[in-house]
């Protein structure tokens, strides 16, 4: 779904047969990852398509010359195998060719992971915290913090019409807000398992990780709202924890920083926390014996 905005489609990647299609239409046979919109995800973009086309020459070479040389050497035309056991030359050729194809590939990916990697002076750091099964978000410089849910229009329609409800599970109530032309740092942890706060238009996704913090930077370069998910498996509502960017300019930023430390400061978020039903609540249940786990064990205990 989240390629439904960014990604290229198998249209624009075989000449331009689906540009009549709508995007939306497209984005149902999309099979490239999308470009993003961050000068990283570019770089990473260019970076994916580099490689691949070394791969497909790769791939058309030695599948050409093993299927040409399987037709050409057949044995209906009386082919004889040749009977040499060793050759020099040939091992110095396909040892030194793969090592100039790796360090052509090696250096541009070097550098693009050090682009990503360099989180040196952020205008800005905000903490995210993976929690089963939501997000928070604490802005260290302007000390604004909140838990970022799954929205209730997308919680609501799990069990009715998905259909239903705009941005389904990519929908929060709190998104995370940040301003463009920033130079903003994400520190990355976990209160209890592994999570991954990922965005694809960011073009990257980072493992959030209990006892560990991970870093990561981004420059949004334009107003929008940007939508990802949780991207490692991280218990039952693994998929109930989406992630909302929202990219503002520098004033409506400040704007927002100002509301929310008002209403911070009387004692609460502008939009609250929603309130769960109590079968999707996204709180770790306490044991009990109606956990259906528990029964199972205390049936098999009693047996013993
Ligand atoms: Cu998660």
């Amino acid at each position: 779904m989240w390629l439904r905005n960014t990604s290229l489609g198998v249209g624009s990647i075989f000449g331009g047969s689906m540009t009549l299609a709508t995007r939306e239409a497209s984005a149902d046979w999309a099979l490239n990852m999308p470009v993003g919109i961050t000068e990283i995800s570019q770089q990473v973009y260019d970076l994916h398509m580099y490689i691949l086309w070394i791969c497909v020459i790769i791939g058309i070479l030695v599948f050409g010359t093993m299927f040409w040389s399987i037709w050409k050497h057949r044995k209906s035309k009386g082919a004889q195998a040749a009977q040499f056991h060793h050759s020099t030359t040939a091992e110095v050729i396909w040892t030194t060719i793969p090592v100039f194809i790796l360090v052509g590939m090696a250096i541009p990916a070097t550098r693009t992971l050090i682009a990503m990697e360099d989180t040196s002076s952020p205008e800005l750091t905000v903490k995210v915290t993976g929690y089963q099964w939501k997000w928070k978000y604490d802005y260290l410089e302007d000390e604004v913090s909140f838990f970022s849910n799954l929205h209730p229009s997308s919680r609501a329609a799990v069990f009715e019409d998905p259909s239903q409800a705009e941005n389904y599970l990519l929908e929060v109530d709190n998104p995370l807000v940040v301003p463009i032309d920033k130079k903003i740092r994400f520190l990355i942890t976990s209160d209890d398992v592994i999570h991954s706060w990922w965005v694809p238009d960011l073009g990257w996704k980072k493992d959030a990780i209990p006892g560990f913090v991970n870093e990561m930077w981004t420059r949004i370069p334009e107003p929008g709202v940007y939508r990802g998910q949780c991207a490692e498996l991280c218990g039952k509502d693994h998929g109930f924890m989406p992630v909302v960017v929202v990219a503002k300019s520098e004033e409506d930023y400040q704007q927002w920083v100002a509301d929310q430390k008002a209403a911070q400061g009387l004692g609460g978020l502008i939009a609250p926390e929603p309130r769960l039903a109590p079968e999707m609540t996204s709180e770790t249940p306490p044991p009990s014996s109606s956990s259906p786990v528990k029964a199972v064990v205390d049936t098999a205990a009693a047996k013993l």
